[in-house]
Order: structure tokens, then C-alpha cells, then sequence
């Protein structure tokens, strides 16, 4: 069967699904989007997405034409044609079809896209021996300028990062902010442990706030573990106990290394492997729908 595609209320064979080259989207990256996961059959926080979707698209102006409820379940009815269980659901809003030039008032209703694919970041090797990462030297975008609490479709901040890492041999890289602490990855979000306590940047240090980084605060806090949202500097990193990125599509990933140095044995560390496994039961022991 081939997969269809949501576009504004219609379901379009995989082939067929297209958006005008007038759409600011394409134009201007005039838009917003968000990444959520199926677990057979469950969609994962799924009113923690939709919400960030709807902040997003209300921090730039961008009205959604469905209602909260309505876009649940225009998400749930496009998995159940694609007869899909477990799935990567892509919902992306466009400015809309318009003009030439900035104007996003000239443009015509928001589109709304909904994806039903799979993804896989990382190899399943590297879950087990952890990433080789670096850090790049494009700097997170500036909060004030462009905020990356907004999941905007204007990525080429994190492309250029992307860019930068693939061309070093790395898996991923780690962005700084433009104070020189760490802000986070290309599409994860990252986490240390330092004497037993978790450690992750702020909000402040200008971060996409990752609903798998609220999981997985949740869980270790849960399980007694001490959790500290605080500025980290790329020593902070190198001196780590473990270290480890989340987001939904890469859940938690163990980092081996950054810059060449080993985060201590380069190995993935204890309370890694601990978050790893609690994440693994959350997302596996829904009841099946
Ligand atoms: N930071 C950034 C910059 C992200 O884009 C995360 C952190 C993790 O957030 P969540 O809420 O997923 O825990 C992201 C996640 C895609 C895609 O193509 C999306 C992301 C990353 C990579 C690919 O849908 N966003």
C-alpha cells in the first residue's frame, strides 16, 4: 500500500502530496513543525506536541486552521490509513500559498502537513558504543534574535552545525550559545552526570525545550536522582562522568566522546544506561489501542 499524506483535511498518495512553490514555507522557511513517535499504537505526549506546536505557531503570528481536537485526530486518523502502529509523525504548518516577498498577511490559509514515516538518527551500533561528537563552531542562534523555544522551519542554524560535524567524521554536534556555554545539539537536546547528579543546560541558554528532555528530567527525578538545570562550559563536558543527548527521534543516545576526548571510559555510563532502560519501559508498556 503506499503511504498517504495529510494535506489540509485530504489524504494524498505519497507521489501526489505537494505544496505550491508560492508557499512561504518553501519561500521564506515562513512556518512550524513538530516531531512526535507512535509506540505501537500509542502516540507519545502527544498533547505536550500539539501544545509546542501551537505556542510555536502563535509566537510567529501563524494561525492553525484546526482546532486542538481536530488536529488530534486528523493525526490519528492519518496513522490508522497508513495502517501504522509504530511511526514518526511529521505535522509541519506553512505560512501558506502567497506573493513573492516577506509579507506573511499577503498569503492565503496556513497549510497543515501530516507525515506518517519512519526515522532513525543513529545506528543501533551506536546506542551501544555511544556517539563521537564535536563541538561546532556555529553558534546557537541568538534567543533574542530568533528564539529556539519556536520549532520554526527556518533550521539552517542547525544544518550549518549538521554541516560542520558531518564534514569532521563526527555523529553529531554540540552547539554553544553566544557566551560560550553549551546550548545544545543539531536536534537533541544534552544532558551530563557529574557526581551522581544530572545536569542540563537552561532554558536560558537559548534551547529548543525537548519534551524528551521533560521525560527524561521526570524520570531521574523519580528515581531520586538530583537533577540541575544549569550553565555548562565545554570543560563542564570534557569532565563529565556520562553524558548522553534525547529528543524524540533519537530518544537517549550515550556520547563516547567529544572533540576526541573520552568521557570517562567512553563507555555509556551507569545512569545513562538507567534513564535508557526507564524511557524504554514508558514508551513500551502502553496498553495497545
Ligand atoms: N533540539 C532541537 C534543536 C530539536 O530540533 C530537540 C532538541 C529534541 O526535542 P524533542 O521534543 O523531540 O525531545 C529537537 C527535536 C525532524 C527532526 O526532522 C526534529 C528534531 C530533531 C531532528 C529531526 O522531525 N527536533
Amino acid at each position: 500500500m503506499e503511504p498517504k499524506v495529510y494535506i489540509n483535511g485530504k489524504l494524498y498518495p505519497k507521489n501526489e502530496a505537494k505544496v505550491s512553490v508560492f508557499d512561504h514555507g518553501l519561500l521564506y522557511g515562513d512556518g512550524v513543525f513538530e516531531g512526535i513517535r507512535c509506540y505501537n499504537g500509542v502516540v507519545f505526549k502527544l498533547e505536550e506536541h500539539v501544545g509546542r506546536l501551537y505556542e510555536s505557531a502563535e509566537a510567529i503570528a501563524l494561525e492553525i486552521m484546526l482546532t486542538k481536537d481536530e488536529l488530534r485526530n486528523a493525526i490519528l486518523d492519518t496513522l490508522k490509513a497508513n495502517n501504522l502502529r509504530d511511526s514518526y509523525i511529521r505535522l509541519i504548518v506553512t505560512r501558506g500559498v502567497g506573493k513573492l516577498g516577506l509579507d506573511p498577511f499577503n498569503c492565503g490559509e496556513s497549510q497543515l502537513i501530516i507525515i506518517t514515516d519512519s526515522i532513525q538518527l543513529y545506528s543501533k551500533e551506536l546506542y551501544d558504543k555511544g556517539l563521537d561528537t564535536i563541538i561546532v563552531r556555529t553558534i546557537r542562534n541568538h534567543p533574542d534574535a530568533l528564539n529556539p523555544t519556536v520549532k520554526s522551519m527556518n533550521y539552517l542554524n542547525n544544518i550549518l552545525a549538521k554541516i560542520e560535524c558531518i564534514k569532521a567524521g563526527a555523529a553529531e554536534g554540540i552547539m554553544l550559545n553566544k557566551d560560550g556555554y553549551v546550548a545544545e545539539c543539531t536536534g537533541d537536546n544534552i544532558f551530563i552526570v557529574k557526581d551522581n547528579e544530572v545536569f542540563t543546560p537552561p532554558a536560558s541558554a537559548g534551547i529548543l525545550i525537548g519534551i524528551t528532555r521533560n521525560v527524561v528530567i521526570e524520570l531521574a527525578e523519580e528515581a531520586g536522582i538530583t537533577v540541575k538545570e544549569e550553565q555548562m562550559t565545554p570543560d563542564d563536558l570534557f569532565n563529565a562522568d556520562e553524558c548522553f543527548l534525547t529528543g524524540t527521534a533519537a530518544e537517549i543516545i550515550p556520547v563516547a566522546n567529544i572533540d576526541g576526548r573520552k568521557i570517562a571510559t567512553g563507555k555509556p555510563g551507569k545512569i545513562t544506561l538507567l534513564l535508557l532502560g526507564k524511557y524504554q519501559e514508558l514508551t513500551t508498556s502502553h496498553p495497545s489501542t
